[in-house]
């Protein structure tokens, strides 16, 4: 097996746990995810599939079990209710492949977690968005997810990550970063620290909202970055992927997580602030193919809430990066030193730009819904 980036691991040892059909050829280090560690397992046998294998960041996720069975649960969930696919509507499930014991994953001596996934051949993904096709589309695959969870019962999930998308604890978590200064970085962010500040208040409304049962709690993605989506060569979606943290949640995360992504001309990391710019034909097809799957489950405060969430995943963003910055890079995967801080600036450039557009955008959202009425 010839192994590319592999790092240490004993990769044909691993491969060995999981009924895999043929012989795999080698496994070469795959994709740009902030949190796992993907490889790309190629089939050297001809008529079986290649197969992605992940190592499970248990450090982020600390209850793997639950994680996979959630994982299990919500595949058959989607595949009990997509239709077939000469309906013209089928998006592909993710498929997990079982362990010669008969599980999902595999603990290896050293306590990583593996799994394996089937391979969706001829894929791609983007981590900036180019058409309003690719948006549209974006925005169909993740309403469409919603809109068949929406009667799943969310109880029977349990939470990847306890408070992922709480503000109120995210700010909290970067006060005491901030009196920790673990990393004795403080001193060099200190018009970020204002910038949060300046915002705190008015960013707690979807959080508040949902403790005050004003919006409801739906199985929802929680990590919609738009390259969590596949695409085929027509730039179709074809599947939503990374379902690490389907979860209860609320849509308004889903949907500002999916806009932070798609509406960035620029690069998540992009240290030139300059080059962040927002393009709104980009939101428009984005809101229009989610509303357009979305709008028969969504109550009007969740429609509401759609704009705020907009406005809070950038800046959620931007304070979990920061955060990790003081903390001295310990959560997300990074490049060089600065890169936290690079990133938490390039969020909050982000939001700015968002703001001084936001009368228009929340009106494009009105606008589209008012046109399903
Ligand atoms: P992470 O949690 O680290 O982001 P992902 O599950 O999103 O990990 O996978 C990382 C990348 O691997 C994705 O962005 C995508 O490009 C690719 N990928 C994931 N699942 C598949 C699959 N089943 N088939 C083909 N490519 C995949
Ligand atoms: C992580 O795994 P990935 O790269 O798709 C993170 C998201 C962040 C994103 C920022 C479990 O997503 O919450 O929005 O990085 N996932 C987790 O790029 O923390
Ligand atoms: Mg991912």
């Amino acid at each position: 097996m010839s192994l590319t980036g592999t790092n240490t691991f004993n990769i044909t040892a691993i491969v060995k746990h999981f009924n895999i059909a043929g012989e795999i050829a080698g496994a070469e280090a795959f994709g740009n995810g902030h949190i796992n560690d993907t490889f790309w397992l190629k089939n050297q046998t001809s008529g079986c599939p290649d197969y992605l294998l992940q190592r499970i960041n248990h450090h982020v996720f600390k209850d793997v079990p639950g994680l996979i069975e959630n994982i299990r649960l919500v595949t058959a969930y989607l595949n009990s209710k997509m239709p077939g696919e000469d309906s013209g509507k089928s998006q592909k499930v993710l498929k997990l492949i079982d362990t010669t014991d008969g599980e999902l994953f595999h603990r290896d001596a050293d306590g990583n977690y593996w799994r394996v996934y089937l391979f969706l051949a001829g894929s791609r993904s983007y981590d900036i968005v180019l058409t309003e096709q690719q948006a549209y589309e974006g925005g169909k695959a993740f309403g469409y997810f919603q809109t068949l969870l929406s009667d799943m019962d969310p109880q029977q999930l349990s939470e990847t990550i306890v408070d992922f998308h709480n503000i109120r604890k995210r700010l909290r978590d970067l006060h005491k970063a901030i009196v920790e200064n673990a990393a004795g970085r403080v001193d060099e962010v200190n018009a970020e620290i204002k910038f949060v500040s300046e915002r705190e208040k008015s960013m707690a409304v979807i959080y508040d909202q949902g403790c005050e049962g004003l919006l409801p709690k739906r199985i929802t993605h929680n990590d919609t970055k738009f390259n969590n989506i596949l695409f085929d060569a027509d730039d179709k979606a074809e599947c939503v992927i990374d379902l690490d943290t389907v979860m209860p949640g609320h849509v308004a995360y889903d949907f500002g997580d999916a806009i932070r992504t798609i509406i960035n001309t620029a690069a998540e990391d992009e240290p030139d602030l300059d080059k962040i710019q927002i393009n709104i034909p980009l939101f428009k097809a984005y809101a229009e193919g989610y509303i357009n799957e979305a709008h028969a489950f969504l109550t009007d405060a969740e429609v509401e809430s759609l704009f705020l969430g907009a406005m809070l995943l950038p800046y959620m963003q931007g304070v979990r990066f920061l955060t990790d910055y003081l903390q001295g890079d310990t959560y997300f995967k990074t490049a060089y030193p600065g890169h936290n801080v690079v990133r938490a600036r390039a969020q909050f450039k982000l939001l700015t730009k968002l703001e001084e557009q936001a009368t228009l955008l929340r009106q494009i959202i009105i606008d589209t819904v008012a046109a399903h009425k």
